[in-house]
């Protein structure tokens, strides 16, 4: 037998990272300057030395961090959990976003070790259309028929993947098939599946159905890359001509960053033609940024929980949202000593030593996703409010069933490194 030598799961999602932001940046060009603001904002914090980050290499710095896409069906789920397996990503955390009036559940398929997530971090935020929750039965009826006439896998995909559960990886050859045919699922197809009567009752029902729904696979919503510097983005994105997001998600601006920081500019208006010729124009496509800072304890986490939604509850217009967001903030404390005391963030034990000061213990970067944050970002990029009939109830069980595993909790991924 001539066993040919397979690459490793971290070089496949790197490389597949790569090809689909190349893939991306020739689709949607404004992502492509986007990154180009960024990197300059990331250079200039770097030459000014502000940051948690201290050993950072420019190249790894600038690699996007995730991706988003948006699944139809529980199958789909499925293989697409087989799909990331090849590239070392399993599924990590339960996020509900039906709380905030937005049909799906999501995952966020990762890399699980901190070495692993340093060779390549890119990550996909993945939801999944919760059909249960669209009141109207025949609309229900119709968008479930619809979705189960496509097949977004090619045969030759799904062979890959059988292979790559048998022989435990892929050669070579292998993995830049895989490349190309993961790719194509992710790709854009400006010919939608359905016609124009049918795309405008879906998007009545809510935007994301029809997003979902109406084409031949889940596009890629938005990459995004990370930044030293948030605040400055969000200025540049504006002084730059981009419509940027109102407002920063997640914890203000601190000298302890905490959790995860992200804005968007707002997703862009495209011209797409229905199946009976017909054109009309969807939203759906965006760039983010993201900072991010510490994990959380699951105390750090609650207290942080609690401010955010006292000061959602507050309903502030967003010119008033940054002082605001600083006010509430507070009552969280903002330097290593107390968070680390108070049990409130994850500090790497450096050596086991008892009295290390905690000035020698590394800080651990948060690496999920924050369902509120997350809930905002889909949001913005709707261009909708939150419809108020959607009832929450949490399908964490379902979403598992469809999954086929087990999901990982962020918060024993935190504990077994701290
Ligand atoms: C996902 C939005 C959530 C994030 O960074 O929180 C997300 C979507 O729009 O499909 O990507
Ligand atoms: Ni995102």
């Amino acid at each position: 037998m001539s066993a040919e030598k397979t690459i490793t799961s971290n070089k496949i999602r790197q490389q597949f990272s790569a090809a689909l932001s190349a893939m991306y940046k020739d689709e949607v060009p404004q992502y492509a300057r986007m990154l180009a603001l960024v990197e300059e904002v990331n250079k200039a914090v770097l030459e000014n030395k502000k940051s948690l980050f201290t050993e950072v290499n420019l190249d790894q710095l600038n690699t996007e961090r995730h991706g988003a896409i948006r699944l139809g069906t529980s199958e789909e789920l499925f293989t697409m959990r087989r799909l990331f397996a090849v590239m070392g990503m399993q599924p990590v955390d339960y996020y509900d976003l039906s709380v905030a009036g937005i049909p799906v559940h999501s995952t966020a398929f990762r890399p699980l070790s901190t070495e692993d997530l340093q060779q390549n971090p890119f990550r996909i935020f993945t939801s999944l259309l919760r059909l249960d929750l669209i009141d109207d039965r025949k609309l229900r009826e119709e968008a479930q028929t619809i979705l189960a006439k496509r097949n977004i896998f090619s045969s030759r995909l799904i062979i890959l993947l059988e292979q790559f559960e048998v022989n435990g990886g892929l050669t070579k050859a292998e993995a830049n098939t895989f490349i190309d045919e993961a790719l194509e699922v992710f790709r854009w197809h400006r010919k939608a599946n359905v016609d124009k009567k049918t795309y405008l009752k879906l998007k009545k029902a809510h935007g994301l159905i029809a997003d979902i729904v109406s084409f031949k696979g889940p596009h890629i919503n938005h990459l995004t890359p990370q930044t030293l510097d948030i605040d400055q983005v969000q200025l540049e994105l504006s002084k730059q001509g981009f419509k940027a997001k109102a407002v920063v998600e997640g914890p203000p601006t601190r000298k302890c960053p905490i959790l995860l920081r992200q804005t968007s500019f707002l997703a862009l208006e495209e011209e797409i033609e229905f199946s009976d010729g017909k054109s009309g124009t969807h939203t759906a496509r965006f760039g983010e940024i993201e900072q991010r800072g510490l994990a959380l304890t699951s105390k750090g986490r609650d207290l942080y929980d609690k401010l955010i939604q006292h000061l959602h509850s507050l309903n502030i217009d967003p010119s008033d949202y940054p002082v605001q967001l600083a006010k509430t903030f507070l009552d969280f404390p903002d330097n290593h000593k107390a968070l680390y005391d108070q049990g409130l963030a994850y500090y790497a034990n450096a050596n086991s030593g008892s009295d290390q000061q905690v000035i020698d213990r590394k800080p651990i970067i948060y690496e999920d996703f924050l369902p509120v944050s997350a809930a905002g970002i889909f949001k913005s990029n709707l261009n909708e409010e939150a419809k108020q009939e959607v009832v929450q109830s949490s399908q964490k069980e379902a979403f598992e069933k469809a999954l086929g595993v087990s999901l990982y909790d962020s918060f024993k991924l935190y504990d077994s490194v701290s």
